[in-house]
This record gives structure tokens, sequence and C-alpha cells, in this order.
């Protein structure tokens, strides 16, 4: 037993790779305020280099989420400079995120807005963002719109799904056939009557809308209480539309806070179901896992390498579950048997064996630790200090 887990766990890290957000590490807040982290990212490239810290002490986070707006500010003028920050810190750029929710042309929405002029901007941004894409070699342009409206009878909800389906369907036309489309939901906020993607089955039906390379992309902070995601994730599964995930926790809506910090065992239970199908099809499933996570009070750097720990810790927890045992417990409705399956792997401390595993690939075998005695943090916070003070805003 103790070196199937041995072998299980190593296998399970070897094959699982999670992506940083850009936002994580730049200075961020709530609707009332930013408290200001003298060591906060201030430009692109201060992102690179931290992202490039968290990926060379886990070894597990070869690529970084970008934001058209954010890192781009030139759109594809900005990519040559990207490429060299990602030569330069030992990070890839991954997924590209546009932005059609800032810009106050989108005030009352971008594909669903009923001024033609405005979907028409969306539309330019989009393509940007597929260009800047196909410049930086990233294969998902990932998609959340905020679209919606606060109060019955002002939004023509009909009219909004069918230039939504339109707006997509132009925009997918764009992608090369190795990229694809992800479409994230989100069931309110900003928008706090209707949100025109609000949930997963309006999400299927919109990449199913779009084109062949669209898939849905599960955040796991956008559920109402209580929803039980990892059967949204097997519908997807079954459905072969599920692309990727937004990791971040949550206690009452969508807050943002680390992975597994208040329901460790609803990520794996995530984490089971994909690696339950994997197992009974003979094939990966092809996911993108992504943290969308930025911390107003946790250190930035900090909460990522947690983060990315808890994923670690909790994908090979689920790489633990004897899947045959359990598909016959199943089928013999032993509950009891098909619940212990799960219970025995999510119950094994599979921390010794995953320091081993980091030490087997010449990694630091406590990335937190062996950050927190680089100095890194100490040393940014002095050069960045100055310019994070500066720029002190509030949104209220
Ligand atoms: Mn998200």
């Amino acid at each position: 037993m103790e070196s199937n887990v041995t072998q299980r766990v190593h296998q399970a890290l070897s094959r699982f790779r999670v992506e940083i957000p850009s936002w994580g590490f730049a200075n961020t807040g709530t609707r009332f305020g930013k408290f200001v982290q003298d060591g906060a990212a201030t430009t692109t490239e201060e992102k690179f280099a931290d992202a490039g810290q968290v990926h060379a002490l886990t070894g597990v986070c070869p690529t970084v989420a970008l934001h058209v707006l954010w890192d781009l500010p030139q759109g594809i003028d900005s990519t040559g400079e990207v490429r060299e920050h990602a030569n330069r810190y030992g990070i890839r750029p991954g997924s590209i995120n546009p932005n059609l929710f800032q810009d106050q042309i989108y005030k009352f929405g971008s594909f669903g807005n009923p001024d033609p002029a405005v979907r028409q901007e969306a539309l330019v941004h989009s393509r940007l963002s597929i260009e800047i894409a196909k410049e930086l070699d990233s294969r998902d342009i990932s998609f959340w719109f905020t679209d919606g409206s606060n109060y019955p009878g002002t939004a023509n909800i009909r009219e909004r799904k069918r230039l939504f389906e339109d707006c997509l369907k132009i925009t997918h036309a764009e992608l090369a056939s190795s990229q694809r489309m992800l479409i994230e939901y989100k069931p309110f906020e900003p928008a706090f009557y209707h949100t025109d993607i609000a949930d997963w089955g309006m999400a299927l039906h919109f990449a199913r809308a779009a084109g062949p390379l669209a898939r849905v992309l599960v955040d796991t902070g956008h559920h109402y209480q209580s929803q039980n995601i990892e059967q949204i994730v097997s519908w997807l599964l079954s459905e072969d539309m599920l692309g990727g995930f937004h990791f971040n926790d949550r206690r009452y809506a969508d807050d943002d806070l680390t992975l597994g910090s208040i329901d460790p065992y609803q990520a794996f239970r995530i984490f089971h179901e994909i690696q339950f199908f994997e197992w009974e099809t003979g094939r990966p499933a092809d996911i993108a896992y992504m943290i969308d996570q930025s911390h107003n009070l946790k250190g930035k750097i900090d909460a990522m390498i947690q983060t990315v720990n808890m994923a670690q810790e909790l994908y090979a927890k689920a790489a633990l579950v004897d899947h045959a045992a359990l598909a016959h417990a199943q089928s013999k409705s032993d509950l009891i048997g098909a619940e212990a399956c799960l219970q025995d792997a999510f119950a094994t401390d599979v921390r010794p064996v995953i320091r081993e595993w980091r030490a087997s690939k010449g990694l630091p075998q406590n990335p937190m630790q062996a950050f927190r005695e680089s100095g890194y943090w100490e040393r940014v916070s002095l050069e960045r200090a100055q310019r994070n003070r500066s720029s002190v805003s509030s949104y209220a």
C-alpha cells in the first residue's frame, strides 16, 4: 500500500500543472478600499518576476495568465516586451483574458449591449485578444462577461441571448485551429438582477453556439451556496465541454479566498470526478487548471505558493481513490464501501510524499519556507514601496 501511495502521488504530481494569474501579484482591493503591499508588482515585468518565483520554487506553474488591458496596454505592440519578460523570468504567457467590462462604454454591457456600436467595440477588443494570443503562442482566450441588468424589465433577455450568440460566433471565427475560447459563467455581480451568462447551462449553450473550439470554464467561486460543483464538472466532462478552471474558495459569494481554505473536500471531489473520468475513459481530460485569486490581506506571493501547495495536495489525494473498488461498490450500491473510497483517500496525509517528489525534482521540499528565507519579498518591498504608496486609490 505504501509504495502504491508513493507511486500514485508521484504520477499525479508529474502531470499536474496550474496557471497563476498576473493580477494576483498586483495591489487590488475590495469595493471599499485597498490595503497596499509594498512588495506588490507595479508593472507587467514585476508580475512576471513574481510569477517566475512561484514557478521556480514549486516547479508546477510554467504559465501566467495575462490580462489584455492591464498587462498589454499597447496591445500587439506589448507582445515583444512580454516575450522578453517570459524569457528573462522563466515563465511563459498562458491564457489571455480580454477585458469587456472596464471601459465606460460597457456600462450597459458588451456583447449583449443593445447599441451596435458598443458591440462592435467589444468585437474589436476580442479580435485583438485573439491576435495577442496568437503572437504569444497562447492557446486559450478566456472570456468572462459582466453583462446583465440590475432591475426587472430593463433588459430584453431573449434579445441579448441572440446578440451573444452572434458575437461569440463572429469571435470564434477568428480563432486558429490550435486555439480555444473558454466561456466563464457567474450567477450575479456586478449585475444584481440578471446576468447574461449566469450558469453552466447557459455557458454550455453559448459554447455550442459559438463553434467547435469553445469550452466552458468553471470558476469555483461562481456558484450559489451549496451548489454541487463536482456534478457540473462531471456533466461537462461527459459532454466533452469542460475547458478549464478558475480556482478559489468561497464562504458567501465570489469571495476569492484561497483554494481549499474553507472547503478542501469540495476541491478534492472535483479532482476526483476528473480522475475517475480519466480512469473510466482511458483518456486524459484536456483541462486548463488556473488560479483566479487576488489577495487583499495575505502576502501576494505567499498566498500563491500556499494555493499551489493546496492544489497539489488535493489533486494527489484524489489520485489515491481506488477507482476499481469504487466502480465495483457503485455497481452493487454499496454505499458505505463507495463513500469510504473517497474518505480514505481524502484522509491520507500526502505531504511527506509530496516533499519526496519535490526533492526528486531538485525543488525545495517546502516552497513556502524557501521563499520566506530567500529575502525576495523584503528586497522587492524596498524597491517597489514608493511606487505602491503613491498609487493608493479607493473604489468607494
Ligand atoms: Mn474567474
